[in-house]
């Protein structure tokens, strides 16, 4: 695979030294983001199994808790929302979160002399004590399997179904460009563990509640197109979230359907928060069009093709500002 891009100054540790720090410790928490996809759930709740086989002490938690769409996945009992007292424990893992911030109430809520970072965001500073950061990987799942395959840890078929769910979501079942021949080579070593595709993938993919779709026509209204077609955006105001009575979930890639238009480079998803703050979605069809880096002016981040911001200021406001950056983006790229 060709690397373009220079890469961030992280000296990473090697699979032996995080096995190694995991077989000293008894305590085990394993975090991941706010907002949490299925990487997120399928990454956290691969290792828990695992490290449970070891003998470990393990916690779970997510400040978002388990998600409706993701119940089903093995082991989802044991992902708990964090409590507001924080715990001591040996070693603290975050896995796929670009920063120790994007941990949430869950990182505050862990106490821990020794922390493990593993990631596959661009964005991410190798913050932790053993930092494995891979971002030619498509999905942190895909690191795991490395480092359990690496290590001798346990790959049961409930541990390999959390991987592919980890992998599907962050590839697009597959699909995205950063998904290489090993991305499939694990997919077949996975399936070959037990997980049933066709079953995975219906609970993934064929299993919304109708008010996504609901809330996918009332985006679909709003939609624009700028820079010659080149740039697709659509707005949820709260007004219209509290109307469908839509969850934080429910929009988990309704922003695909802008990307998958042709002639579209960048699409763009706004939707209002609570707190005079604007979530803004950003994917990319052409590497050069980097959305990382048009996100990191707004404070966020994320990977070239798949990014992320919260700006402050009303929706309008954030909108203007924000489309500017991607069309003068979009326009130097010179397509
Ligand atoms: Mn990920």
């Amino acid at each position: 695979m060709s690397i373009d891009v220079a890469a961030p100054a992280v000296t990473n540790a090697s699979f032996t030294e995080i096995a190694g720090a995991i077989r000293q410790a008894e305590s085990i928490a394993i975090l991941s983001h706010v907002r949490p996809d299925g990487d997120a759930f399928g990454s956290q709740l691969a290792l828990a199994l695992s490290l449970k086989q070891l003998g470990k002490n393990v916690t779970v938690w997510n400040e978002d808790g388990m998600l409706e769409k993701y119940a089903f996945l093995p082991g989802s009992d044991m992902l708990e929302k964090p409590p507001t007292e924080p715990s001591t424990f040996d070693l603290g893992i975050a896995l796929d979160t670009a920063t120790q911030q994007r941990l949430g109430l869950a990182g505050e809520a862990v106490s821990a002399p020794r922390w493990i970072n593993i990631d596959h965001h661009v964005s991410n500073p190798g913050y932790g004590d053993l930092a494995h950061i891979d971002w030619s990987a498509p999905a942190t799942g895909q690191i795991l399997f490395e480092f359990l395959s690496d290590a001798g840890l346990p790959i049961d078929s409930g541990i390999a179904e959390n991987l592919f769910v980890a992998i599907s979501t962050d590839t697009g079942s597959f699909q995205y460009p950063n998904t290489t021949a090993r991305t499939f080579q694990i997919g077949a070593e996975l399936l070959k563990c037990g997980v049933d595709v066709g079953r995975v993938s219906q609970l993934l993919y064929e299993s919304y509640p109708r008010r996504r779709v609901e809330l996918l026509r009332e985006l679909l209204g709003t939609m624009r197109f700028v820079a010659d077609g080149r740039v697709a955006s659509f707005s949820l105001s709260l007004k219209v979230a509290q109307k469908l009575g839509v969850f934080p979930e429910d929009n988990e890639g309704l922003i695909d359907h802008l990307r998958a238009i042709e002639g579209v480079i960048v699409a763009v998803f706004f939707e209002e928060l609570i707190e005079g703050k604007v979530r803004v979605s950003m994917r990319s069809k052409d590497a050069a069009a980097d959305v990382s880096a048009i996100c990191q002016k707004f404070g966020g981040g994320g990977h070239k093709m798949a990014a992320g911001a919260r700006a402050r200021g009303t929706l309008p406001e954030v909108e203007e500002r924000v489309m500017e950056a991607i069309c003068a983006a979009v326009e130097s790229l010179n397509r």
